[in-house]
């Protein structure tokens, strides 16, 4: 657990007044320590990032952020990727009963495209998961295809929801293009998992706008269907309800726009400056580390 003196260290650390080998010490300590490494990882790589900004430090707004980060929280939040199709939900599934036999009031909730429905795992997650309550949230982001496979063409069920909910997990279809729409069955959601009422899917009907990667040529639709579908995203829609109620102007929504680059252009400079993760490191928790 984090005390006094680490927070200070910590502290410290952010404003770049550490010398550089008690630095490389202290992330190191962050990184092999089990408990700190699970609260901490993303800290981490928001300190190396501030670093990299120039001399004149850190922006105040995410030296808020930070100092936020340092307090003690409740919840714990812990983010995954994986770049096999399904592996979210079987990583989910697993933290979510790690969580219950602990009997901690987290959850773990992941995101999956629709395709991950086409995946044998994901079956066997919505039974094991229905059937020992466990609290995860699985947010299904139903963008229509999968790669370049329109969901009707490979599925004899489009109604993603409904395949949950046959394994007697609670789930719900939701307008994937609406903020308001998700952010409260989301709420409600991740209340009634931390209730200890049993696993929740949503379904997020939205759609891809643009090519599933750069080789992908996209030509298995119409660009009619996507100019369509662009006027229904989910930027569109907000701001123009914002701007309706008067509560952002076009320069406000031009401004926040070249702010988002702005943080994108920084996060992409970091990134191609950073060092390669060394081979050795490559399979690393991905199995227990048993101490020899
Ligand atoms: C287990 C596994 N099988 C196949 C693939 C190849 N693959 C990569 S993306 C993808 C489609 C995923 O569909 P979806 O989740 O809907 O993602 P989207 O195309 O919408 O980004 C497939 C089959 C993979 N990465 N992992
Ligand atoms: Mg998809």
């Amino acid at each position: 657990m984090i005390d006094d003196a680490l927070r200070e260290e910590l502290s410290a650390l952010i404003d770049g007044a550490l010398p550089e080998e008690r630095a490389k010490e202290l992330l190191r300590r962050i990184r092999e320590d089990k408990d700190l490494s699970r609260e901490y990882a993303e800290l981490e790589r928001a300190v190396l990032a501030v670093r990299a900004l120039p001399r004149r430090g850190a922006p105040p707004d995410l030296r808020a952020r930070l100092d936020a980060s340092l307090r003690p929280r409740r919840g714990r939040i812990l983010r995954f990727g994986a770049l096999a199709v399904a592996a979210t939900v079987l990583l989910a599934v697993g933290l979510a009963l790690v969580e219950k036999l602990q009997g901690s009031r987290n959850l773990a909730a992941c995101f999956f495209g629709e395709g991950a429905a086409a995946e044998g795992e994901f079956h066997e997650c919505m039974n094991l998961a229905a059937l020992w309550k466990l609290p995860v949230l699985f947010l299904c982001e139903n963008n229509l295809y999968a790669m370049g496979t329109a969901l009707a063409r490979s599925e004899s069920q489009t109604d993603i929801q409904a395949k949950a909910a046959a394994y007697g997990v609670r789930a719900a279809a939701v307008d994937g293009m609406d903020v308001f729409a998700v952010e409260s069955a989301v709420r409600s959601a991740a209340e009634h998992a931390r209730a200890g009422r049993g696993p929740v899917l949503l379904e997020l009907r939205t759609y891809r706008l643009r090519a599933h990667s750069m080789f992908d040529a996209q030509l298995y639709r119409d660009k009619a269907e996507v100019e369509e579908w662009r006027e229904r995203g989910p930027l569109t829609t907000l701001t123009t309800r914002l701007k309706a109620a008067g509560l952002m102007t076009e320069d406000d929504f031009q401004r926040l726009l070249r702010e988002a680059d702005a943080e994108v252009e920084v996060a992409v400079g970091f990134a191609t400056a950073a060092e390669w993760e060394p081979v050795e490191d490559l399979a690393r928790h991905v199995h227990a580390e048993v101490a020899s």
